[in-house]
């Protein structure tokens, strides 16, 4: 908070003489303020994550996940999203209402690897599980596969410690491949022919979560040979 008043006295004093301008500045520093804290909320479960698949790595010689990114939702969407569900604009109510602000996405090799890491995440001392869907079980209609997770952590700040959410959504490399083409496809406009699309797009996620499943069971016969 200090380091932004430091920036804003930086700022031509003119700039400040405007209704506008000072009611946008004292939105603006919270807003800020909670952007750090799911920031930090992010780093929390990124070490977390990282740690497991080095201890994973020196135990078992292969690493759980392949990649982990990691996000903090843009105003844009920010603000898209709390008009879409009707809550009011305001930074607490940002705060309270969305659990989406951090997201964190971990990219697996293996399905089973996605249930081990989950496991190992929730049961931490310092990790609430807020949330679950498993979409893995439970494929969205249009043929979505992953795991998401709402979870809580402390973050410690200088003065106070703080919980924040964060959604961790699990995945495979091939479930990633195949949402991010959906993805691409639901923002593009003008598409010839949608219905031919979105059958393709659910025989391929089909196909996709038999091939991870036969993939799987190859590291498994690999495995049995150690
Ligand atoms: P972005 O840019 O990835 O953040 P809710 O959060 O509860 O209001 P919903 O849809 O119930 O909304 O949440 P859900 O099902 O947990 O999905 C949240 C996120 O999962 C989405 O975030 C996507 O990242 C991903 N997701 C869910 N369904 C699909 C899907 O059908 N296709 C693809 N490609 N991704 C999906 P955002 O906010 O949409 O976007």
């Amino acid at each position: 908070m200090e380091a932004n008043n430091e920036k804003i006295k930086q700022v031509p004093q003119e700039v400040f003489q405007t209704v506008d301008a000072v009611k946008l500045l004292e939105q603006a520093i919270p807003f800020l303020q909670i952007q750090m804290e799911y920031r930090c909320a992010l780093m929390e479960i990124e070490t977390k994550l990282k740690v497991l698949n080095q201890e994973f790595n020196m135990n078992f010689n292969r690493n759980p996940f392949e990649s982990i990114k990691t996000r903090i939702k843009t105003p844009m969407s920010i603000v898209e999203k709390m008009k879409r569900k009707g809550f009011p604009m305001t930074v607490e109510s940002i705060d309270q209402n969305l659990s989406d602000i951090a997201g964190i996405r971990v990219i697996c090799s293996f399905p089973d690897d996605i249930y081990t890491l989950a496991e190992l995440l929730v049961k931490q001392d310092d990790v609430r599980l807020v949330e679950k869907k498993d979409y893995i079980q439970n494929p969205k209609p249009n043929g979505y596969r992953s795991l998401h997770l709402i979870v809580e952590v402390p973050i410690f700040l200088s003065k106070e410690t703080k919980l924040k959410r964060v959604e961790v959504q699990f995945r495979t490399i091939a479930m990633d491949f195949w949402a991010s083409l959906e993805h691409k496809v639901k923002y593009k406009k003008n598409i010839r022919n949608p219905e031919m699309i979105s059958a393709e797009l659910k025989a391929c996620a089909e196909i996709i979560s038999g091939m991870d499943r036969r993939m799987m069971e190859i590291r498994n016969e690999i495995d049995r040979l150690d």
